[in-house]
């Protein structure tokens, strides 16, 4: 379950986070696919409770009604539609599944597929679940628990939200059908939402009854989806990630927010010579490593001084470093633009999301963020797919925040968040040639739209990264998206 099934040469997903699948498959066509993007973490695609007395908010969707396919996303025949395109151009599709609960009780009782419950005998008659499918008695998790208190976390509620028992023999059942269903679609793999209120025996078992992946979309036989646990684990509490590892990947927290740290100077880079398992992350193999999740760049889950697209420059800093190291599996998160945080897409007076659009430059509008088409982003993970599984070699720091680092031969980086400028001659371990820096331009015909950089027979370089650029990143590496 720890293997993503990324295409061959492929290495980064990102989190398309509330996009409607027609948008999805049409990206994996334009932009994904031919960037080199390896999988999308989509939104939960089963039905959910239309909540208008929040003007339907995101966290509409974590409020499961049935298992049918059926959400502003879209509907089941455009999101087997998406799959099958976006297979077809090599970038793979991770749900976002909700399986620890139902919705909470609403006044307000109509799902995205016109499904309803009955909230007070626990009917879901879409399911249907009833009464003998939840947890009781009844009770809600408070903050205490995390500290002492294990079976209330797994057992009670999460916020009200109607809590399934997964060591019923029927449960199971309905939540590893619906599982199949997406595999026999096409799915690479899942997001367990929640993974920490559900016990690790139930899990294994659900996980294990699921299919392999399907070969029609050109998976090997054989094939286990790719699982990623959501474990907020940041130290401290009853439960702990280790408890999951054993099962399948999980959700690196501590990743992003020691990151955050840094790149808030906070922390000096220099620290970062060690980065990985040496500051108590998970191994590498468990890991899916990301810098937000649509959770704590809102300031819920695991909040706190999370960097996010509104900081952009050392958001793109720590982006730069998390896809330059070796460390994971990294997961790149793409926004709409928020500034309350209950706020759900970009949406017309009936509720339909609005598309994207796509400008000139590449960038989106209509109030999308669409981070992964950032050019200082997509070109790390342009840079990421091409020096694979090579070393992190020759380190260098100034005692302070200004760092560079080699990956093999095949790739050279430098970050630069002091508040002085660097200059510096630094080993590249690059073939001699002239580079262009992919962070500031790019490569254009045979001429380089950024800064370019000259390694000598000796792979050495000079590097200057002012204080007050607008990127605090240089990066070259082999291949011709940055050799000129
Ligand atoms: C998750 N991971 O474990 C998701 O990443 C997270 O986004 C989900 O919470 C949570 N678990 C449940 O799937 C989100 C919001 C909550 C919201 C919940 C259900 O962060 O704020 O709760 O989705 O929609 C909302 C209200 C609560 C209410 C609850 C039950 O905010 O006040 O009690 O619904 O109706």
């Amino acid at each position: 379950y720890k293997n993503p099934h990324y295409a061959s040469g492929r290495t980064t997903m990102v989190h398309l986070f509330e996009w409607k699948w027609d948008d999805i498959a049409a990206e994996c066509e334009r932009f994904l696919g031919p960037r080199g993007y390896g999988g999308i973490q989509i939104s939960p695609p089963n039905e959910n409770l239309i909540i208008w007395s929040h003007q339907r908010p995101w966290w509409e969707r974590y409020q499961p009604i049935s298992y049918r396919l059926i959400t502003r996303s879209g509907n089941e025949v455009q999101f087997a539609n998406m799959v099958r395109r976006c297979n077809d151009v090599g970038v793979r599709i991770y749900v976002d599944a909700i399986i620890n609960h139902m919705t909470g009780t609403w006044n307000e009782n109509t799902g995205t597929g016109g499904s309803t419950a009955n909230f007070g005998q626990w009917g879901y008659p879409a399911v249907p679940y009833g009464r003998n499918d939840f947890n009781f008695p009844h009770c809600v998790i408070s903050g205490s628990d995390y500290g002492c208190c294990p079976d209330r976390v797994r057992n009670c509620e999460l916020s009200g939200l109607k809590d399934l028992n997964q060591g019923t023999e029927y449960v199971r059942t309905q939540i590893v059908n619906y599982m199949n269903h997406l595999i026999s679609l096409g799915v690479a793999g899942f997001r367990i939402d929640a993974a920490k209120h559900m016990w690790p025996g139930d899990l294994r078992v659900i996980f294990d009854r699921l299919h392999n992946l399907n070969t029609a979309h050109g998976f090997p036989s054989g094939a286990r989806p790719y699982i990623y646990q959501e474990v907020i684990d940041l130290g401290g509490e009853a439960i702990s990630r280790d408890e999951y590892t054993p099962l399948a990947a999980v959700t690196e927290f501590k990743y992003g927010m020691e990151l955050s740290r840094a790149f808030q100077r906070n922390n000096q880079l220099r620290w970062l010579h060690n980065w990985g398992v040496g500051w108590g992350l998970l191994a590498s193999n468990d890991a899916l490593n990301f810098i937000d999740n649509h959770d704590n760049q809102r300031g819920h889950g695991a909040g706190g001084a999370i960097l996010t697209y509104k900081q952009a420059k050392q958001y793109k800093g720590a982006i730069a470093f998390m896809l330059a190291h070796p460390h994971g599996w990294p997961q790149l998160m793409s926004s709409f633009a928020f500034t309350n945080t209950e706020a759900g897409p970009p949406m017309d007076n009936s509720g339909n999301i609005i598309s994207p659009s796509i400008n000139s430059d590449n960038s989106c509008g209509n109030g999308w963020v669409c981070e992964h088409r950032w050019r200082q982003i997509y070109s790390m993970v342009a840079f990421r797919n091409r020096v694979g599984n090579t070393a992190v070699t020759n380190w260098w720091d100034n005692g302070s925040n200004q760092i560079a680092f080699c990956r093999g031969n095949q790739g050279f980086v430098a970050f630069n968040n002091d508040y002085w400028d660097l200059n510096q001659t630094l080993q590249t371990c690059l073939p001699a040639g002239n580079y262009c820096d992919v962070i500031s331009g790019e490569k254009s015909g045979s001429t380089c739209t950024g800064k370019r950089i000259t390694v000598g027979s000796d792979g050495r370089a000079s590097i200057s990264l002012g204080a007050n650029e607008y990127d605090m990143v240089v990066a070259i590496h082999a291949g011709t998206e940055s050799r000129l």
